[in-house]
C-alpha cells in the first residue's frame, strides 16, 4: 500500500479557484504588476430550484445565483474586491463608503485585508444585524447617520471629492467591472444567456453591472442572445417604478431601502434595451417568497433578494411567463440574483420563521410531536 508522506500527494490537478481578478483578468482594469486583494470571491453557485418554481412560476425553468456564497455573504465582494485593489494600487490610505449593509461589510473586509483605513456611513437603526456586526469586527470606522442612506450617500460622495479618500460605492467604475463578472459566470455555467435576468434594484450597480456583462460576452461572440432584464424594487422604494425620487423609502428589506438610485438613470436604459422592466412588490409579499425560497430550495437569502422572486410569482400570475414559454417553444431560463446570505438579518428570518415545537427529551414525545 502506497504511504502518503505529504500533502501535496492528496492534491489533484484541478484547477483552484483564485477570486474573479485572476479568472476574468482579461475583462478588468488590472495589469501583471497590480496589487491584487482578494478574499477569492466569485465562482458562486448556480442552482436549479424546480420545486420553487412549480410554486411561484411554473412556466420558467429556475436558477438561484447564490451570491450569499461570497466570502462576506453578499455579491458586493465582486466589486469590492476590483475597487480596493485599484485603490490599493493608486495608494489609498483611507477609504469611505455609505451603505444599507453589505457595501460596509464588504469593504471593511477588503480594506482590512489591504491595510487600508475603512469609513463607512449607516443609516441609525435601518441595517440588519449581520452587517453591522461584520462592518464592526473588520475594524471599519463605523459612524451611524441620523438619516437615511441616500443622506449617507450625499456625504461620502463630496468628502470623496474634497479629501485624499477613496470612495467604494458603486458610482466608483470598478465596482460595476468587478461585478459584471456575475453575468460571465451565470453564462459560463449555462454554456448561454439565459431568457430573463431577474434582480433586486436597490441603488441600481448590480443590474447595471450584469447588462454590462452580458453585452460584453455578446458583444465577444461568446453568448448568441441577451437576457431581457427584470429587476424588483420593494413598493415602500420604488423611485424607478414611480419615476420620480422618494424622500422617506421605507421597507422590510433594508438593503434596498433607497429612495433616490444612484446609477437610475444605468438601471432604466438596462431595462429598455433589454426588453425588460422594473417592477415593484409589497413586503408581505417579499417575506412570503423569502420563506418559500429557502423551504423550497434550500437557499436561505437576506428579504432584498426575495423581491425579485416575489416579482417572478407576480409575473407568472399575469401570464408574461406563459407568453414567453409559448414564443420559445420551451420554458423560459429564469436566473434570479440570490443577492445576500439570509443569515445578514437573522431577526427577520425568525420573525417569519415561527417557533420551535417544545417537547419532552423521550423518544414518545418525539414521534407523537411528528406524527408518526
Ligand atoms: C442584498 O450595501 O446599497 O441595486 O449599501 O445589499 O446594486 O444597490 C446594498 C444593496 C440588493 C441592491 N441586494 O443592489 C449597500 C447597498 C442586497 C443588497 C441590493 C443591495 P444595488
Amino acid at each position: 500500500m502506497e504511504v502518503l508522506t505529504h500533502n501535496s500527494q492528496l492534491t489533484t490537478n484541478t484547477p483552484v479557484w483564485r477570486g474573479l481578478i485572476h479568472h476574468y483578468r482579461r475583462y478588468l482594469s488590472v495589469t501583471d504588476s497590480t496589487p491584487v486583494v482578494t478574499l477569492h470571491e466569485g465562482n458562486t453557485p448556480l442552482i436549479h430550484a424546480p420545486r420553487l418554481a412549480e410554486v411561484i412560476a411554473p412556466d420558467v425553468e429556475l436558477y438561484l445565483k447564490f451570491e450569499g456564497a461570497n466570502p462576506t455573504g453578499s455579491f458586493k465582494d465582486r466589486g469590492m474586491t476590483m475597487a480596493v485593489t485599484k485603490a490599493h494600487e493608486a495608494g489609498a490610505k483611507v477609504a469611505i463608503c455609505a451603505s444599507t449593509g453589505n457595501t460596509s461589510a464588504s469593504a471593511a473586509a477588503y480594506c482590512a485585508l489591504a491595510g487600508i483605513r475603512c469609513v463607512v456611513l449607516l443609516p441609525q437603526n435601518a441595517i440588519a444585524l449581520g452587517k453591522l456586526a461584520q462592518a464592526l469586527i473588520q475594524g471599519a470606522e463605523v459612524l451611524a447617520i441620523e438619516g437615511n442612506f441616500d443622506d449617507a450617500l450625499r456625504i461620502v460622495l463630496e468628502l470623496s471629492k474634497t479629501h485624499p479618500i477613496s470612495l467604494l460605492n458603486s458610482l466608483n467604475p470598478y465596482r460595476l467591472e468587478g461585478q459584471k463578472t456575475g453575468a460571465f459566470e451565470i453564462c459560463d455555467y449555462l454554456g448561454h444567456a439565459p431568457d430573463f435576468h431577474a434582480i433586486p434594484v436597490g441603488n441600481a450597480g448590480n443590474i447595471t453591472a450584469y447588462w454590462q456583462g452580458y453585452k460584453e460576452y455578446h458583444g465577444e461572440g461568446r453568448i448568441d442572445t441577451l437576457p431581457k432584464m427584470i429587476g424588483f424594487q420593494a413598493a415602500g422604494a420604488a423611485p424607478l417604478v414611480l419615476g420620480h425620487g422618494v424622500d422617506k423609502p421605507e421597507t422590510v428589506a433594508t438593503a434596498i431601502r433607497i429612495g433616490h438610485p444612484a446609477r437610475g438613470d444605468e438601471a432604466l436604459a438596462a431595462r429598455d434595451e433589454s426588453g425588460g422592466l422594473i417592477d415593484c412588490v409589497s413586503d408581505e409579499e417579499i417575506l412570503r417568497a423569502q420563506k418559500q425560497a429557502a423551504a423550497l430550495s434550500g437557499v436561505f437569502g437576506e428579504p432584498a433578494c426575495a423581491a425579485p422572486l416575489a416579482g417572478l410569482a407576480k409575473l407568472s400570475s399575469s401570464k408574461y411567463f406563459a407568453r414567453a414559454r409559448e414564443e420559445l417553444g420551451r420554458k423560459p431560463v429564469v436566473v434570479s440574483i440570490v443577492t445576500g446570505h439570509g443569515l445578514k438579518d437573522p431577526n427577520i428570518a425568525i420573525q417569519s420563521g415561527g417557533e420551535p415545537t417544545v417537547v419532552a427529551a423521550n423518544n414518545a414525545a418525539v414521534l407523537r410531536a411528528i406524527g408518526f
